[in-house]
């Protein structure tokens, strides 16, 4: 059994902003564009995404650091590309007349590599791997989105440096494996691209993105793994002495996990049309317990409800609500608007059986069981939840791709809010017109399998060189 969700397919941005501000995650007007209020559960859960992720970070070595916000317009402009990519999109502070002008960080990489210059003598100084949890700010020019397009942006950023090319590739192996294993624990689904060279980081060899789909079509681009080559290195002047005394350029890469983009994913597939729907692992309350009062025995329900509430939050983020002016029905509402995983109801009936009725939130289904058993119980129901999510979520992210033969059926399936797989010559040419005519963007080539083309481009009727995916996109 699951609840429909038809309201957010049907009408995703009120669906979703509506959800933002009932559930206390975002306030959305403060009067500035692109920057947002995080509420309380908003807060919450955009912490525990960022303890998710840096915990893996830590495991593979990554050291944790804190670098400045602001960069100077000379250390800005020293990689070509990487100004060319961010000039227009970046916040400037004016320090006064005859003052040199200061950059806000749109991304670390002018900011961080100077100072690994000063840090990277030899090869045992490598690899060197480093990250920060931070907001950087771009001030973007499409137009805003709650979330998903914002201008101040909270992320994680990790840069490594290396001897070789070979170990440049290992690290973005190692970049995808983590962020796989923190999107699998929030039940998020993806396609993995490397995507094609004319949207590719600015000032990277090659940029692999995971992007997760969303209800009304778009997908969500969540994070992204860079292989940077030499390109920052020579521009920054970053040298290392060999083991054989030579001297050496490295090899660097960057990777960057939208903190605010993975809240939306979440709220975005797991969501109902009661509400949120949310993973364990993040959920600000996981277990909701609810008296139900029965005249002359509320003293004795109470009793047995705190009993409960303390055996639980040894294990669980748990809310006993014992609020007497609203209904148990309307607690239940409540909850399930807020996605609590999982309900606990407790009645005369469980009072003189001593056992509770639990409900899961993403079927809804209810079970009793007995006190003995209550923990246990929860443990599974949880990974229950947990799995459940994702397998919905992945079914979902298949039945969205189709092949399409034509721009016309390319833009048929785009306007169904569908993914479409074509084959494309690479010419920019070609996706420019796509994008003209389809209202769709090529995303790139799968990156996780390898798919080989059999025919023409479905644009130009060359020869085609790649299979590639066209969606439209946040
Ligand atoms: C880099 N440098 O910068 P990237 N709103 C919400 N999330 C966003 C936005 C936005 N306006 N812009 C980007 N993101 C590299 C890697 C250091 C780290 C999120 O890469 O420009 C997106 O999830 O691709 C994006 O995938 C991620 O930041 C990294 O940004």
């Amino acid at each position: 059994m699951s609840v429909s969700a038809a309201k957010k397919f049907e009408n995703f941005s009120s669906w979703f902003d509506d959800l933002l501000l009932k559930a206390r995650i975002v306030d959305n007007r403060f009067p500035v564009k692109g920057f947002l209020v995080y509420m309380e559960n908003g807060a919450s859960m955009l912490d525990k995404i960022k303890e998710l992720l840096e915990e893996e970070l830590e495991k593979t070595g990554h050291k944790k650091m804190y670098f400045p916000l602001v960069t100077s317009e000379e250390l800005f402009g020293r990689e070509a590309e990487h100004i060319k990519g961010f000039s227009k999109e970046v916040f400037v502070i004016d320090q006064g007349p005859g003052e040199q002008k200061l950059i806000i960080r749109p991304t670390s990489e002018t900011i961080m590599y100077p100072m690994f210059k000063l840090w990277i003598r030899s090869h045992a100084d490598l690899p060197l791997k480093v990250y920060q949890s931070v907001n950087v700010y771009r001030c973007e020019t499409k137009a805003t989105r709650a979330l998903y397009r914002v201008r101040e942006i909270p992320w994680n950023e990790a840069h490594t440096v290396h001897e070789t090319p070979s170990e440049a590739e290992k690290q973005v192996r190692e970049a995808l494996e983590i962020y796989q294993k923190v999107l699998r624990k929030l039940g998020i689904s993806y396609m993995i691209f490397k995507r094609p060279d004319f949207d590719k980081f600015a000032g990277a060899v090659y940029s692999i993105a995971f992007d997760a789909w969303n209800p009304d079509g778009k997908v969500n681009q969540v994070a992204t793994i860079h292989n940077l080559g030499r390109n920052f290195a020579k521009a920054y002047e970053l040298e290392f002495e060999k083991k054989d005394g030579s001297r050496g350029i490295p090899y660097q890469t960057c990777y960057g996990f939208g903190f605010s983009r993975v809240l939306a994913a979440v709220i975005a597939q797991h969501g109902d049309d009661r509400g949120l729907v949310l993973p364990p692992v993040i959920a600000p309350t996981q277990v909701v317990i609810i008296p139900i009062p029965f005249k002359g025995q509320e003293k004795e329900i109470y009793e047995y409800a705190s009993k409960i509430k303390e055996m639980t939050s040894s294990k669980w983020r748990t809310v006993l609500d014992d609020r007497e002016d609203i209904t148990p029905g309307e607690k239940f509402y409540h909850w399930e608007m807020l996605g609590a995983p999982i309900r606990i109801e407790v009645g005369p009936k469980e009072v003189a059986e001593s056992s509770v009725t639990i409900a899961r939130r993403d079927t809804l289904e209810r079970t009793k069981v007995s006190l003995d058993d209550l923990m246990q119980k929860i443990d599974e129901l949880m990974k229950s939840i947990e799995e459940n999510l994702l397998e919905k979520s992945q079914r979902m992210m298949m039945s969205l791709v189709s092949d399409a033969k034509t721009v016309e059926e390319v833009k048929k399936l785009l306007k169904d809010r569908r993914i479409a797989r074509i084959e494309w010559c690479g010419l920019t040419d070609c996706a420019e017109k796509l994008k003209e005519e389809a209202k769709g963007e090529i995303r790139g080539e799968r990156y996780d399998i390898a798919e080989k083309p059999t025919g023409n481009c479905i644009v130009c009727g060359k020869e085609a060189r790649f299979v590639v995916y066209v969606a439209r996109a946040y």
